[in-house]
């Protein structure tokens, strides 16, 4: 009984008895193995150094990186130098446990110093998302705050689940400025989410610049939903965006979304009508519309135009071609735009990626089905997995960030229902898609729609907490699966999420 007066004396949330929880044990995603040293720390210091594998840029470029998060915060040098050191921090590309893999990396905190360990750049940057999280929060201010910068001492051995960790954000229904796209890379890099999908042309706006057609943007960019400005990235632009995702270990994967949701196409070129006349701009949020003119010679101009300029701008080796809702486009239509689009995908050297419904134009094993349905009998992706088809997961009812949480959410939509985070958690990739085999998994990805959604604030309010949930199940082995444990990882979050000034929603369903 003293022993609890005194606690809550003191106000400490900690039983008496039990040992205080460490950032060690509040990880997300999840690591493979986590072995605690108990009683070691280690304390960053103002002559601490950050060593890196000679000869490697790639190491070099992740070195760079941690002390871009570091410097503002605690005000120190962190030179970043080749070599390695028992003392301070080494991001080595030799030593690692095989276990590691091509994106996975060994973190072993003592006294002396930080070693992470992995066979790639990859994996010394998932270490290093790693490392952050076991500082203090404010690590991550853009200010001096003060230390001292202690992380506590353990092993970590880790590497993916799933290759394929993805978050899409639609900046075709709103225009969110590259500024605003960096922010949310550097949210879901943190996180260990390895794609970028980036949803770039729908009805109501087209938003890269394609020089060979420039009324797409011109024109086509010049609203969004709402009747707001709109906007576009020049080529420019977009390729900054993609080095910027790169240098933190993300792939961007362009969407072009056809034969429907291609008002915006439609109503900047008469010639990829039908009928000639270009159809106004599009400011609501209807779907299944619109549709290229199938029959028409200069829509595959018009296709292998855009998808050749994309392709030259996007080192990534996929192509979304979206292929959703296409409801203006008849079935026979659809598999003959298919038959013609699927080959100029391949003839500029990149691989296809559809929303789930391009699967029923039979397209080679190597397209990548992206499954966005609400049911999980879904007999066509079991038959895509039988033809070789290895499929990313994003099912509506789980993954879409744009669901409302609750009937009071004031952004997003509701027609998957509601999805708080213990819904977005809760399920299991492997065995989702009754009759999928495991094998046939190749992600997750959280879509993020943003009909509803007009700035970061609104964005993140979505994203944040239910991002983190997928981006679990994208990393973390299934035997880490426990969303009592989840919660109170995820609620850990939340002070490096005020720090970052990210406007997340905090769900009752968590212990904040
Ligand atoms: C369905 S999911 C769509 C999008 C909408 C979204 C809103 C998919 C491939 N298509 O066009 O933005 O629902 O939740």
């Amino acid at each position: 009984l003293v022993a609890l007066l005194f606690v809550g004396a003191v106000g400490a949330a900690v039983p008496a008895q039990a040992a205080p929880e460490t950032p060690l044990q509040h990880i997300v995603p999840a690591p493979v193995t986590v072995t605690p040293r108990p009683g070691v720390t280690f304390t960053l210091g103002p002559d601490t150094r950050i060593h890196t594998q000679p000869g490697s840029a790639g190491a070099r470029q992740v070195g760079e990186f941690l002390a871009g998060v570091l410097r503002p915060s605690t005000g120190y040098r962190l030179p970043v130098v080749p070599g390695a050191s028992g003392r301070h921090i080494s991001l080595l590309l030799v030593g690692a446990d095989p276990r590691v893999g091509a994106e996975g990396y060994q973190l072993d905190v003592t006294k002396r110093g930080v070693l992470i360990r992995a066979r790639t750049a990859a994996g010394l940057f998932a270490g290093v998302q790693t490392f952050r999280q076991l500082l203090p929060a404010k690590v991550e201010a853009k200010t001096r705050q003060r230390g001292p910068w202690t992380a506590p001492g353990g092993r970590v051995l880790d590497y993916p689940r799933y290759a394929h960790r993805g978050a899409m954000l639609d900046v075709a229904r709103h225009f969110f400025s590259p500024d605003e796209v960096k922010r949310y890379i550097d949210q879901i890099a943190l996180y260990k989410i390895n794609r970028l999908h980036l949803h770039l042309t729908d009805d109501q706006g087209w938003r890269l610049e394609i020089k060979s057609w420039p009324n797409l943007t011109a024109h086509g960019g010049s609203t969004e939903v709402g009747g707001g400005p709109g906007g576009f990235y020049t080529q420019e632009q977009y390729k900054d965006l993609v080095a910027y995702a790169a240098a933190r270990h993300i792939t961007v994967i362009p969407e072009i979304d056809m034969p429907g949701h291609t008002n915006a196409a439609l109503s900047s070129y008469p010639e990829l009508n039908c009928d000639g006349v270009a159809p106004p701009l599009y400011t609501g949020i209807e779907v299944g519309f619109s549709s290229l003119c199938i029959d028409k010679d200069i829509t595959y101009k018009f296709v292998d135009d855009v998808l050749r300029e994309v392709a030259a701008l996007t080192p990534g080796e996929y192509l979304h071609i979206g292929g959703d809702e296409a409801h203006a486009t008849t079935d026979p239509d659809f598999d003959l735009f298919m038959d013609k689009v699927l080959p100029l995908v391949a003839k500029h050297g990149k691989t296809a990626t559809g929303w789930h419904e391009f699967v029923k134009s039979g397209p080679p094993a190597s397209a990548v089905p992206q499954f966005w349905g609400t049911k999980t009998v879904a007999p066509d992706m079991v038959a895509a997995a039988a033809r070789g088809s290895r499929i990313v997961l994003s099912p509506a009812t789980k993954a879409y960030l744009d669901m409302k949480y609750d009937a009071d959410t004031k952004l997003g939509l509701s027609w998957a229902g509601y999805t708080d985070v213990q819904d977005a958690y809760d399920w299991n990739p492997g065995a989702y898609i009754e009759g999928l085999p495991a094998e046939a998994v190749r992600g997750v990805e959280a879509p993020l729609w943003s009909e509803t959604i007009t700035n970061t604030a609104d964005l993140e309010y979505l994203a944040f907490p239910r991002l983190p949930a997928i981006a679990e199940l994208g990393w973390s082995p299934w035997s880490t699966h426990d969303w009592e444990k989840f919660k109170v990882r995820l609620a850990a979050q939340a002070d490096r999420w005020d720090v970052m000034g990210v406007n997340y929603y905090a769900s009752p369903q968590v212990p904040w």
